[in-house]
C-alpha cells in the first residue's frame, strides 16, 4: 500500500460526509443528496494536482447499527491492545452479512489504515446515540479528527465539542459547503500534527495546494487579459453600395460586434471555470443574477463601470482624456459634460447607439468600393465593465466548493461598485493598457503582461479584504 495519506470520512447517515469528500478532493462527481443513505459503498477520491495524488478521501456509507457492532466488540473484548484486532475480526466475520453491510464498508477503510474524519451536524443537538459510533472508531486506534459540519441554522456546537473532545484528539468546525481555502489548508496541517508519519506528506500537500491556487489565479488572469485584448480590438466590416452606409447596415454590424463580445465573454468564463475544475457548473440564468445580465446592459454599466467622476479623473490622470474633452468621448459634441456624465451614470443604455459604442469608419476598398467598419469599441466604460464582470465571475468560481451543487448565482451586493475598490494607481495603469489596445487594435506582449499583472494583483487584493 502506498504511504499516501488517506482519510475515511465516516459518521451517521446524511450528515454531509460526501459533501466533505467533494470539497476536500475538489470533485464534482461525488454523490450528494438530501436523502439519507445516498452513499452505499466506500469509494476513494484522490486529490490530484497535475495527475500527482496529494492525498485520498474515502467516501463511506453512514453507520446503521452501531450499537449492535459495539455489543459484538464488547462481547469479544480481550484487552485494550487487542481492540484493533477484534474490530478486524468483526469485519472479517460479517463481510457477507447484509445487515452489517454499511458498517463493513466503512470499517474496512479504517482497518486498512485510513485516518478518520468523523462528521457530525452541529446544527442538531447532541444525543447519546452517537456514542456507540465514536466508541467503535476509538477501538480502531487510528488517528482521528472530528468535524462539526453545520447543516441548517441551529447552533449546538458547544455541546458537541464537549462530547467529541472525549473521543477525538482534534475537533474542528468545518462547514462542508462553505469552508474556505484557508480552512482546508488548516485541516491538512492539523492532521499532520496529529499523525507524525503523515506530517511531511500533508505539509507538502498544503504547500502544493497553495502553489496551485496561485497558478490558477495567474492562468485565469491570462484568460481575462486575453478577453480584454480581443474585445477591445475587434471590429466588424461589410461592403456597401452608394455614397453612405444606411442605418440598417450600421445596426447589423453593431449587433454583430456586440454578439462577438458576448460570445468571447462566455468562452472566457468557461475557460476560467475549467481552471478551477468547475467546467460543469451552470451559470444561473435568472434575471436576479448579475452575471447573466447582458454585458451591454445598463445594469452592468452601472455596477461595473467607472462613475462619471472616476472616468474623468482616470482619463485626466493617464493622459487619455482631458476633463474638458469628456463629452467627445461619449460620442456627442452636442452633449454637454454634465449631460454626458449623467447619461453614463443614469442611463447607460442610451450610450449604445452605434456611434456611441464604437468607432464608425467608412473605408475605401482596393477595388474602388466602400466598406463600413464598426469597431473597435471606444466607449470608455466598456473595458471596465468587461473586467469587473470577469473578476466577479472569477471570484465566485474560485471560492466555490465542489460540495455546492446549486447553480452559480451571483449576489448583486458583492458586485456593487467594482471600480470603487480600485485605487487611482491601478485605474491609471489599466486605463493606459485599454487605450493602447484600442488605438493600436492589437495586443503586444508588453500590454498583455501588464494586464495580467494588474489582474492578478486585483485578485490578490480581493482575498486580502474580508
Ligand atoms: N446547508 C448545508 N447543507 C449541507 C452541508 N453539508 C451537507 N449538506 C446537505 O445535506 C445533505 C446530505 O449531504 P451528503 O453529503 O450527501 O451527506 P452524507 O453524510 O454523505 O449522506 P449519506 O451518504 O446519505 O450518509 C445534502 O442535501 C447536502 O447538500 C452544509 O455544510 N451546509
Ligand atoms: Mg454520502
Amino acid at each position: 500500500m502506498s504511504d499516501l495519506p488517506r482519510f475515511a470520512v465516516v459518521g451517521h447517515p446524511n450528515k454531509g460526509k460526501s459533501s466533505i469528500v467533494a470539497t476536500l478532493a475538489e470533485d464534482d462527481t461525488v454523490a450528494i443528496a438530501k436523502e439519507s443513505g445516498t452513499t452505499t459503498r466506500a469509494r476513494s477520491f484522490p486529490m490530484r494536482i497535475d495527475e500527482a495524488p496529494l492525498y485520498e478521501l474515502i467516501d463511506t456509507p453512514g453507520f446503521q447499527r452501531a450499537r449492535a457492532v459495539l455489543a459484538w466488540l464488547t462481547a469479544h473484548e480481550r484487552g485494550a491492545e487487542a481492540r484493533p484486532a477484534v474490530l478486524r475480526a468483526f469485519v472479517d466475520s460479517h463481510r457477507d452479512d447484509p445487515s452489517f453491510q454499511s458498517e463493513c464498508e466503512l470499517l474496512q477503510a479504517v482497518i486498512d489504515g485510513a485516518g478518520i474524519l468523523y462528521v457530525v451536524d452541529g446544527a442538531k443537538p447532541y444525543s447519546r446515540e452517537y456514542e456507540a459510533e465514536m466508541e467503535i472508531l476509538r477501538w480502531s486506534g487510528q488517528p482521528r479528527m472530528a468535524l462539526i459540519n453545520l447543516i441548517g441554522r441551529g447552533d449546538h456546537v458547544d455541546e458537541w465539542r464537549r462530547a467529541l473532545d472525549q473521543f477525538f484528539a482534534i475537533v474542528r468546525v468545518f462547514d462542508a459547503v462553505h469552508a474556505d481555502f484557508d480552512k482546508r489548508i488548516e485541516l491538512l496541517r492539523a492532521f499532520g500534527e496529529l499523525h507524525e508519519p503523515w506530517a511531511s506528506k500533508l505539509k507538502e500537500a498544503a504547500d502544493a495546494l497553495i502553489r496551485e491556487r496561485k497558478r490558477r489565479r495567474e492562468r485565469s488572469a491570462t484568460e481575462i487579459a486575453d478577453l480584454l485584448c480581443h474585445c477591445l480590438t475587434i471590429s466588424c466590416r461589410a461592403g456597401f453600395e452608394g455614397d453612405a452606409p444606411d442605418e440598417a447596415l450600421k445596426s447589423r454590424l453593431t449587433n454583430e460586434l456586440m454578439q462577438a463580445v458576448r460570445n468571447r465573454e462566455r468562452k472566457a468564463r468557461k475557460l476560467v471555470q475549467e481552471i478551477y475544475q468547475h467546467g460543469g457548473v451552470v451559470l444561473e440564468e435568472a434575471n436576479a443574477s448579475l452575471l447573466s445580465t447582458d454585458v451591454f446592459s445598463e445594469q452592468s454599466f452601472n455596477l461595473f463601470g467607472l462613475s462619471g467622476m472616476q472616468l474623468a479623473l482616470t482619463g485626466a490622470a493617464s493622459g487619455a482624456i482631458a476633463i474638458g474633452g469628456v463629452d467627445l468621448l461619449f460620442g456627442g459634441a452636442s452633449l454637454g459634460l454634465a449631460t454626458a456624465l449623467g447619461a453614463l451614470v443614469g442611463g447607460a443604455g442610451t450610450l449604445f447607439a452605434a456611434d456611441r459604442l464604437a468607432k464608425v469608419k467608412v473605408l475605401g476598398t482596393p477595388l474602388g468600393g466602400s466598406e463600413l467598419r464598426i469597431g473597435p469599441i471606444t466607449n470608455p466604460n466598456f473595458p471596465w465593465v468587461l473586467l469587473g464582470r470577469a473578476l466577479l465571475h472569477h471570484r465566485l468560481v474560485a471560492e466555490r466548493n465542489h460540495a455546492l451543487r446549486e447553480r452559480l448565482v451571483v449576489d448583486a451586493a458583492r458586485g456593487e461598485h467594482f471600480t470603487d475598490t480600485l485605487d487611482l494607481e491601478h485605474r491609471r495603469t489599466l486605463d493606459r493598457c485599454f487605450k493602447t489596445l484600442r488605438d493600436e487594435r492589437a495586443a503586444d506582449t508588453e500590454i498583455r503582461t501588464a494586464l495580467v499583472n494588474e489582474i492578478v494583483s486585483l485578485m490578490d487584493s480581493e482575498t486580502a479584504s474580508p
